[in-house]
């Protein structure tokens, strides 16, 4: 193992408290497409054209066969060695919180508990007129775009661009932020505002700030440590020095 991974890896042992922001870069070992990667989401799509508010008042049925793609995908996959790891840390760590973007909810399927999903999840559906919230786990959608039975439409549960995350959300995040000791950002672009600020308020507040990625992002210049590499190996390497006595 490198020495960077297993200082990280000490580093935990040390740590009281312990924050970890995730991205699709963790959920791309499941095989679910990155948005921004080669392969990605956005490819055949631009944000704007489906994944805004807007979007959906002007095509609700195009939106929600983009959806129902992503979850008939998203059905199929399995959490993968990364969302296993943070599990296992969340186990060990005193504090521990998760921290994601992802709304194909494999944390949450692998196990994690300490869990903040700052952009909703891909399998509650919401009433556009009774804002009430339901589980929808039906792969392929019969119907499209859905309606609730009061006749309305349902949306996915989850923050489009342009519209603003949930306020308990964001406190719940930026808080355990501030408080972190080692801050890790994990498989994000770290393109996407306000989650991209987590990282930079954690280091403000004196948190060792780690980015585990394949490639450098916006934020490698300014983070103490980057592991080059997959969130689905590197995540276990560190795990195994931070589960040693
Ligand atoms: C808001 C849900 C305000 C939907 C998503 C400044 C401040 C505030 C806002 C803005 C701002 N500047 C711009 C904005 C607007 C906008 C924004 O951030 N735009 C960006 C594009 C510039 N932000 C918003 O609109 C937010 N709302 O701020 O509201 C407001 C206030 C009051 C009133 C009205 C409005 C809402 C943003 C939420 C958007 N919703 N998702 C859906 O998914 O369908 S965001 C979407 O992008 C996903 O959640 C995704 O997770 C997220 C971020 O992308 P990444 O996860 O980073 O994925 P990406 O493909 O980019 O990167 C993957 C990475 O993984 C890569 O680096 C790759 O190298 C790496 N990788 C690949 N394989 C692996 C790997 N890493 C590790 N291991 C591997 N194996």
């Amino acid at each position: 193992m490198d020495s960077a991974t297993a200082a990280i890896g000490e580093r935990l042992k040390r740590a009281r408290s312990v924050v970890v922001l995730t991205g699709a870069g963790v959920s791309a070992e499941s095989g679910i497409p990155t948005f921004r990667g080669p392969e990605g989401l956005w490819q055949q799509y631009k944000p704007e054209d489906l994944a805004t508010p807007e979007a959906f008042q002007r095509d609700p049925r195009l939106v929600w066969q983009w959806y129902d793609w992503r979850r008939q995908k998203i059905a199929r996959a399995s959490p993968n060695p990364a969302h296993h790891a943070l599990v296992q840390m969340e186990r060990i760590v005193p504090e521990f919180a998760l921290v994601t973007q992802n709304i194909d909810g494999l944390h949450r399927l692998a196990g994690s508990q300490r869990l903040i999903e700052l952009h909703g999840c891909i399998w509650r559906m919401r009433c556009q007129a009774e804002k009430t919230v339901r589980e929808n786990r039906e792969v392929p959608l019969r119907i499209i775009p859905p309606r609730c039975d009061c006749g309305s439409l349902l949306r996915p549960d989850v923050v489009w661009f342009g519209e603003p995350l949930s306020v308990e959300t964001q406190v719940q995040a930026f808080a355990v932020a501030e408080s972190a000791d080692v801050f890790l950002t994990v498989g994000t672009s770290a393109l996407v505002q306000p989650a991209a600020l987590l990282p930079a308020v954690a280091r403000e507040r004196g948190a060792f700030v780690v980015e585990i990625n394949p490639t450098s992002t916006a934020i490698t210049p300014f983070v103490d440590s980057h592991l080059q590499g997959q969130a689905g190996i590197l995540l276990p390497k560190i795990l195994s020095i931070l589960s040693k006595d």
